[in-house]
């Protein structure tokens, strides 16, 4: 009985974020705004992936949302390039949701672009919520193994693009590209998967390509 209780609360979060969602998302395209929302464990790299996208970007604007439970290094780095970046701080959730993001766009008064929004550092939650966004990034890693599609289904199964970061560290870790392909192909048949390095900073002309076809 209590078990059914908690499944009617939960659902009813959901709903009412995805209703919320779908606002905040027709409202975005009316403004000619398309919006991404990056996904991926703490540290997988979402920020300098971010710097190596925006970089790349030509006659679009871009605009980040950075989401972190406290802190605003993100931000900071992103303001100090020049970016138009705001912060939201959850204060402990472990997830960005829709209307925290309906707030963050009001604020940053958004017209033809991309927006970025960069979630909470997390593999698990981001993946459940729709903020508004028109696709979801997810950037994995070499370093984190090449079990996180078994481990973790829900964010590769979403993902629209799947980008492996850290690839200059492959000489040093025994990551399986195979059995990782295995994985999120057996989730995700369509999602093009881009190795890069924020180091060398290989790839992200690929990233950028598909963004860029995705805007148009
Ligand atoms: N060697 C190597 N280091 C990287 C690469 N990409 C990011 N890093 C490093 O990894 C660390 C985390 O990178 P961030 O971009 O801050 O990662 P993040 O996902 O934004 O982290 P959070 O916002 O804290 O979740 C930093 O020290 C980066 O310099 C890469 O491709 N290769
Ligand atoms: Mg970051």
């Amino acid at each position: 009985m209590s078990e059914n209780k908690e499944i009617e609360v939960m659902q009813s979060v959901y709903d009412k974020n995805d209703e919320v969602a779908a606002k905040i998302n027709s409202a975005l395209t009316k403004s000619g705004i398309y919006a991404i929302n990056v996904m991926g464990a703490p540290g997988a790299g979402k920020t300098t992936s971010l710097i190596q996208i925006i970089k790349r970007l030509t006659d679009v604007i871009p605009y980040v949302i950075e989401g972190d439970i406290e802190a605003d290094f993100d931000t900071k780095t992103l303001q100090a390039l020049g970016v138009k970046a705001i912060q939201i701080n959850t204060g402990g959730a472990c997830h960005l949701d829709s209307p925290l993001i309906g707030n963050a766009v009001d604020e940053l008064g958004l017209s033809n672009g991309v927006l970025f929004i960069e979630n909470i550092g997390n593999l698990v939650c981001p993946a459940e919520f729709m903020i508004g966004e028109h696709a979801k990034m997810l950037i994995s890693t070499v370093t984190e193994g090449s079990d996180k599609p078994y481990k973790y289904p829900l964010a590769f199964e979403k993902a629209d693009i799947i980008v492996i970061n850290k690839c200059d560290l492959l000489p040093y870790v025994d990551f399986d590209e195979e059995f990782f392909m295995k994985g999120v192909r057996a989730l995700n048949k369509t999602a093009p998967v881009i190795k890069v390095s924020g180091k060398t900073e290989e790839g992200f002309d690929k990233v950028v390509s598909w963004i860029m076809e995705k805007v148009k």
